[in-house]
């Protein structure tokens, strides 16, 4: 309503503005154009503010609609919180109450606990009192504790000794209990047999009785018997003599039996071998006869190939004197050649710097090579490194070095520690220096020193360069 009396109002107002113009043309029709158009344009413009005026008012209303329902919500929110603040007071109101009346009944109770606490303290003074006494009574029963304890011991340790002494008790109990029932087991028996030995002396003794009178018969009997026996003893001797006279003429012709069956025996095995001898004689002459024939043959046969070996040797004698008198007289020249050509040989090899010494020539060298290039040097010219092998050789080896040094054809590079001769013989006799050989860093080849004060050889490494001393036989050429 409010609404509408709005439109209608403003309507009105709007058309009464706008209804002079129209009027006015409508009026004056074709009298004025312009301001027709004008007026027809201002009619439009508010038109459309009509219609923004609208729109606003139901946007307006709209909006107011919410706010109410808003409000509505707001107001119905109010009202419940207002509510609830009652509830909350009234419970506070009751809380309070009942705390209040909790307080009072809380502080009664503590009052309670208070005297309860002091009755609390008194007793727990009484019983640290009583406590206190309790721990002396427990201290006094633990020093009775020991006591009883040690005693307790003492007797554990009786006890057990008591209890070893039962046991022994024991086993001598059993062992006695088993002897009285064996001394039982005899005792019946020996009744037994006392019963028997009661019978058999009754019975012997009526044995005896019979015996006795027996005895007194025997006695006559043996009387006369005795009478007999000197009669017969005396024939006995008699007897015996004549026996023992037989049987030593029994002895001795037993004897002379032996001798002559062992006799016999002796000659028919000798009989035996005689006749085998006899075969074999036999046989072996029969034999000897054909033997000695062909002997006989073969004799005469050696007769004469003997002969006629003997004039082949008394050829062949006379031959050999002509050529053994030709060989000594080549032997003589032989020797007269090489005692000339030995001569010539060292002349030679003294004029290339050689020295003779006994049956060899030395060679010591300027240069210096290693042991083994020292050899070879040797070797290609027939000869090889010295062998010291004599108190004389090692004093000419000494002398020729002079002050210095050489190598000898001594080594041990096959075997360590086992020195060889270049000829392959063993060293027997060396000529070292104090504290050598020593293989100090590999040393397996030998040399002779013949610095003052240390004449001797020593063993050094064999790729050492060093001079050398070759030594050739003259006998070798
Ligand atoms: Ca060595
Ligand atoms: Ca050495």
């Amino acid at each position: 309503m409010e609404l509408n009396d709005f439109m209608g109002s403003k309507s009105g107002s709007t058309y009464d503005r706008l209804e002079t113009p129209k009027t006015r043309n409508a009026k004056n029709p074709g009298g004025d154009t312009a301001g027709g158009r004008c007026s027809r344009l201002t009619a439009v413009c508010l038109g459309l503010l009509c219609v923004l005026l609208l729109t606003a008012i139901i946007v307006l209303w709209v909006k107011f609609n919410h706010l109410a329902t808003q409000s509505d919500y707001l107001q119905r929110s109010v009202h419940n919180l207002t509510v609830e603040k009652e509830g909350l007071e009234a419970s506070h109101k009751n809380s309070v109450g009942e705390i209040r009346a909790n307080k009072n009944k809380v502080t009664a109770e503590k009052d309670k606990l208070q005297t309860s606490y002091n009755n609390l303290i008194k007793e727990k003074d009484q019983l640290q009192t009583r406590y206190n006494i309790l721990a002396e009574e427990r201290d006094q029963l633990q020093a009775n504790k020991s006591t009883v304890t040690t005693e307790k011991d003492q007797l554990q340790t009786s006890y057990n000794n008591l209890i070893k002494e039962k046991d022994q008790l024991q086993t001598r109990y059993n062992i006695l209990a088993e002897e009285r029932d064996q001394l039982q087991a005899n005792m019946s028996t020996v009744t037994t047999e006392k019963d028997q030995l009661q019978t058999i002396y009754h019975n012997l003794v009526k044995e005896k009785d019979q015996l006795q009178t027996r005895y007194n018969i025997l006695a006559i009997e043996r009387d006369q018997l005795q009478a007999n026996k000197s009669t017969v003893t005396t024939e006995k001797d008699q007897l015996q003599t004549v026996y023992n006279n037989l049987s030593k003429e029994k002895d001795q012709l037993q004897t002379r039996y032996n001798i002559l069956a062992e006799e016999r025996n002796q000659l028919q095995t000798s009989n035996i071998n005689l006749t085998r001898e006899v075969d074999w004689l036999r046989n072996n002459n029969k034999n000897l006869t054909r033997e000695k024939d062909q002997l006989q043959t073969n004799n005469n046969n050696l007769i004469i190939e003997k002969e006629k070996l003997q004039t082949r040797y008394n050829n062949m004698t006379l031959e050999r004197d002509t050529l053994r008198s030709n060989f000594n007289n080549l032997n003589n020249l032989n020797k007269q050649l090489q005692t000339t050509c030995k001569s010539k040989v060292v002349d030679i090899h003294v004029q290339l710097g050689w020295r003779s010494f006994g049956s060899s020539i030395y060679y010591l060298s300027d240069e210096e090579k290693t042991w083994s290039d020292s050899r070879h040097y040797c070797q290609d010219r027939g000869a090889d490194l010295i062998i010291i092998n004599s108190k004389e050789k090692q004093d000419f080896a000494v002398k020729t070095v002079g002050g210095k040094r050489a190598w000898i054809g001594l080594t041990d590079r096959h075997t360590e520690n086992v020195w060889k001769w270049v000829d392959g013989s063993a060293l027997t006799t060396g000529y070292w220096l104090p504290g050598e050989p020593n293989n100090a860093g590999e040393e397996d080849c030998a040399e002779v020193m013949g610095v003052v004060m240390k004449e001797g050889w020593n063993d050094i490494p064999c790729t050492n360069k060093n001079r050398w001393i070759c030594e050739k036989s003259i006998t070798d050429n």
